[in-house]
């Protein structure tokens, strides 16, 4: 059912976003560490590649404890990254080819050396103490005593989420590091300064916005102790921290503020840990004037066990039932955002693919070909398009993440089991998708002439992008031909999605359906050849399929390892 207000045609619609993580991705002084630059020397390999749009990491001025996610200055680039004309440059660049600019906004909270924080830990009378949200120790404790915070709460990396100001003696909440502290968006001058903020952004050419862990902006007052629990797992915060009661409204005045202040129409997505389906319904809704659409994480749930890094053996049902759930709960009115990675997470090959060395490019079309055949705006986080693997990490000193050493940390003193926290670190930690992107088969994968900040994958001399290029059937030309697919169908984008074989542990199959078009999407989640219990009669027209050679001696109703195929039928029923 479509309302009124929902007349799905916003270029977004059948877009597709490629996430660039700027200190990763191209470094053009040598300094070892990406930057603007850099990415403006790749755009022609973005426009080769079909995408629509540029989400770029934060670049901001930063002391960098969090990789720019702790801004100290909305309105510039960090010197390490460029300037502001190479931005204005970059974003002139998309604009003359076609493509689209999305800046990366974290206005949860800033750094804690932003000036608004200086001037508000300055006292407590400072006009600025109240943009950020101070309270004193718990009632009958000394601050600074153990257990004297004002809340139990554990923040997102482990730490408790309050720090003390020891001169002014009060403590300020930090839902991250101590050094991101919290906006109190209660305070309304907050509110119309960031939006301010946005709208000159706007005026610099900026044609969306993705907003950092946007549903923790509205708190729930008065703060009260967590009694379930009080550690952060994406669940846990759904429960604690996020969906506070002016959520809702808080989007709603930024869309006036923001969106309405210019005819372009933008492109907003916001990240919301812990979401739920239904909840997610209403802020995409377009009657709601919010937002256009979210980041929710029970996908990048079902592979973890107690912690963020505690991975546990994943079950394709739960996958299916949770990524069908989303498609349904946003079938009518809502919008889904699709995504295997991004920044926070371990590469999708080493995490959903086969552990076979011999099956990565087809696990990597696989997984592919199953998002961007989903009903929603896909974003490809950079390097997917190549297959990219998680690197080799060994000791805790390969990593870099503060996220990293914060667990390890914590491991040591609660369980004393460091190689289990290790182990999951492999597997699961950030900076697996954080390592520099593959090139070629250079030295440093081309990423740099120097040193690079974090190393390179060894495996660049087989997984680059100079070979893929120049091979038709690489990775790269797969997710071409996908994004290729998604522009010339309305089903692909608009289409309606119905899950097939809910129950079935290795094959994961869907329809789309659009007017009288209809597609049908079949991929095996394992190494073997397994049949698939469809009608071999509606298969008869073979859209795609990732193995170089068709159907192959199985024929339309078996499926090679970890091989994906559409299908497409005509219908006159509908
Ligand atoms: O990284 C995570 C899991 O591995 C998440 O818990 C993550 O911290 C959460 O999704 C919020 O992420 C965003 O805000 C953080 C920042 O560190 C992340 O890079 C960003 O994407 C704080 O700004
Ligand atoms: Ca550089």
């Amino acid at each position: 059912m479509t309302s009124p207000g929902q007349a799905m045609t916003e270029w977004w619609r059948n877009a597709v976003v490629y996430q660039v993580y700027p200190r990763s991705f191209a470094d053009s002084n040598g300094d070892g560490i990406g930057d603007l630059p850099g990415v403006i020397a790749k755009l022609d390999y973005l426009k080769s590649l079909g995408v629509d749009v540029l989400w770029l990491s934060p670049f901001y001025p930063s002391p960098q404890v969090d990789n720019g996610y702790d801004i100290s200055d909305y309105r510039g680039v960090d010197p390490m990254f460029g300037t502001l004309d190479d931005l204005d440059a970059l974003i002139a660049g998309l604009h003359s080819r076609g493509m689209k600019f999305m800046t990366d906004i974290v206005i949860n909270h800033t750094s804690d050396q932003h000036p608004w924080f200086t001037e508000s830990r300055k006292n407590r009378t400072n006009a600025k103490r109240d943009w950020y949200i101070w309270r004193s120790a718990r009632a009958g404790h000394t601050p600074g005593a153990p257990g004297a915070e004002p809340t139990n709460w554990v923040g997102f990396f482990g730490e408790k989420a309050w720090t003390l100001d020891e001169e002014s003696g009060e403590y300020y909440m930090h839902l991250f590091c101590k050094e991101q502290p919290d906006l109190n968006w209660e305070n309304a001058d907050v509110r119309q300064e960031l939006y301010a903020m946005m709208r000159w952004w706007l005026a610099r050419g900026v044609d969306g916005f993705r907003m950092d862990v946007i549903n923790l902006i509205s708190k729930t007052y008065p703060l009260a102790d967590s009694t379930t629990k009080t550690s952060a797992t994406h669940f846990e915060a759904g429960a604690l921290f996020a969906g506070g009661p002016r959520l809702g409204e808080f989007l709603a005045e930024m869309r006036r503020e923001v969106n309405g202040s210019t005819d372009k129409v933008l492109l907003t997505v916001g990240e919301m840990p812990g979401t739920v389906a239904s909840d997610a319904a209403g802020y995409t809704n377009p009657d709601n004037s919010q937002i256009d659409m979210i980041f929710q994480f029970e996908h990048m749930d079902i592979d973890r066990g107690t912690g963020r890094y505690d991975p546990i053996p994943w079950r394709l049902t739960d996958l299916k039932r949770t990524l069908g759930r989303w498609q349904d709960a946003l079938a009518g009115t809502g919008w889904n955002s699709l995504y295997w990675g991004n920044h926070d997470q371990s590469r999708p090959v080493s995490r959903f693919g086969s552990a076979r060395l011999e099956l990565r490019e087809h696990s990597a079309k696989m997984l592919a070909t199953v998002l961007h055949l989903h009903r929603g705006t896909p974003y490809i986080y950079q390097g997917e398009e190549l297959g990219m693997a998680n690197y080799p990490f060994e000791t805790l000193e390969d990593f870099d993440d503060v996220d990293a050493y914060n667990s390890y940390r914590i491991a040591q003193t609660d369980t004393g089991d460091t190689e289990a926290i290790l182990a999951g670190l492999r597997h699961l930690g950030r900076d697996n998708s954080r390592t520099p992107m593959q090139w070629d088969a250079t030295t440093n994968a081309g990423f740099t002439t120097g040193t690079p900040w974090l190393p390179v994958n060894p495996n660049h001399v087989d997984v680059n992008a100079a070979v893929q290029i120049n091979d038709a059937g690489s990775v790269f030309h797969h997710y071409r031909r996908l994004i290729g697919l998604r522009h010339a169908l309305d089903t692909v984008s608009l289409g309606s999605f119905e899950m097939l074989l809910p129950e079935d542990e290795t094959i994961y199959a869907f329809t789309r359906t659009h007017g009288s078009e209809q597609l049908l999407v079949v991929a095996n989640f394992s190494d073997n050849e397994p049949e698939v219990p469809l009608d071999a009669a509606d298969w008869n027209q073979l859209v795609m399929t990732t193995y170089p050679d068709g159907l192959g001696p199985g024929g339309p109703t078996r499926l090679r390892p970890r091989e994906a195929r559409i299908y497409r039928r005509r219908t006159t029923t509908h």
